[in-house]
């Protein structure tokens, strides 16, 4: 398998994270410079003609994109360690409910308002449509959502379970990559959330995740649990 990598940006950095947590898989990476726009054309356009990363190239020669998609698949293939979607179609389906809320009422809004700044328009203009109209409802449909979860995280640990899931790892991949560029993203009077992203900067996994790497060995997994 070769994951085709963004480096500690948004989706990429949930992918390295989940490795980590999750252990017991091996993986050849290759680095794709989004600043010099390395995404945007050949040869990356032929492993992902959107232009994204990061990508999965299996041995059989299918590339995978979509983050939630890549965890998944990795979560099946590892070779050991406890799954960090679910071992029951129970558990599954609360970690892909938990993983789409924090995704939509969250991620994907404050990814939105970011990418709506001037700086961010012209580093996409002519390949990605950004939404600078809509920035401030995104911010507040943002905060909205991050409201609800910090009622949803009181009392809790994770979102779902004893220890860090799917969800989990998205949102915090998210926040923790963008979180000098968006000053409003966690302030300390949303208690929960914010115990809930100390508890993950914690974890020697997100340590482990920031490290440049050619070939990804994560054999024990989880640590910190
Ligand atoms: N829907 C994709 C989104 C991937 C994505 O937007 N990746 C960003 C990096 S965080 C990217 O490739 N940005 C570079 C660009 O658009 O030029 C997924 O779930 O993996």
């Amino acid at each position: 398998m070769k994951l085709y990598d963004g480096g500690v940006s948004p989706n990429p950095f949930t992918v390295r994270l989940f490795i980590a947590e999750r252990g017991g898989l091996s993986l050849e990476v290759e680095a794709v410079d989004l600043l010099n726009l390395a995404n945007r054309s050949e040869p990356y356009l032929s492993v992902n003609p959107r232009g994204e990363v990061p990508a999965l190239r299996l041995d059989d020669g299918t590339v995978l994109t979509e983050i939630t998609a890549i965890c998944e698949y990795l979560d099946e293939v590892a070779a050991t360690g406890p799954s960090l979607v679910g071992q029951t179609a129970e558990q599954r389906a609360a970690t892909r409910m938990w993983t789409r809320r924090v995704d939509l009422e969250a991620a994907q809004r404050f990814i939105d308002w970011w990418r709506g700044s001037e700086d961010a328009d012209a580093f996409y203009r002519g390949h990605r449509v950004t939404q600078s109209a809509g920035r401030e409802a995104n911010r507040r449909i943002a905060e909205q959502g991050f409201g609800r979860l910090d009622q949803d995280l009181a009392g809790r640990s994770f979102f779902f379970g004893e220890r860090p899931g799917l969800a989990d790892i998205l949102l915090f991949a998210f926040m923790f990559t963008m979180k000098d560029a968006i000053p409003w993203l966690n302030p300390p009077d949303r208690t929960n959330v914010a115990g809930w992203f100390t508890r993950m900067s914690e974890r020697p996994s997100v340590s482990a995740a920031q490290q440049p790497v050619r070939l990804i060995h994560a054999s024990a997994g989880g640590s910190g649990a």
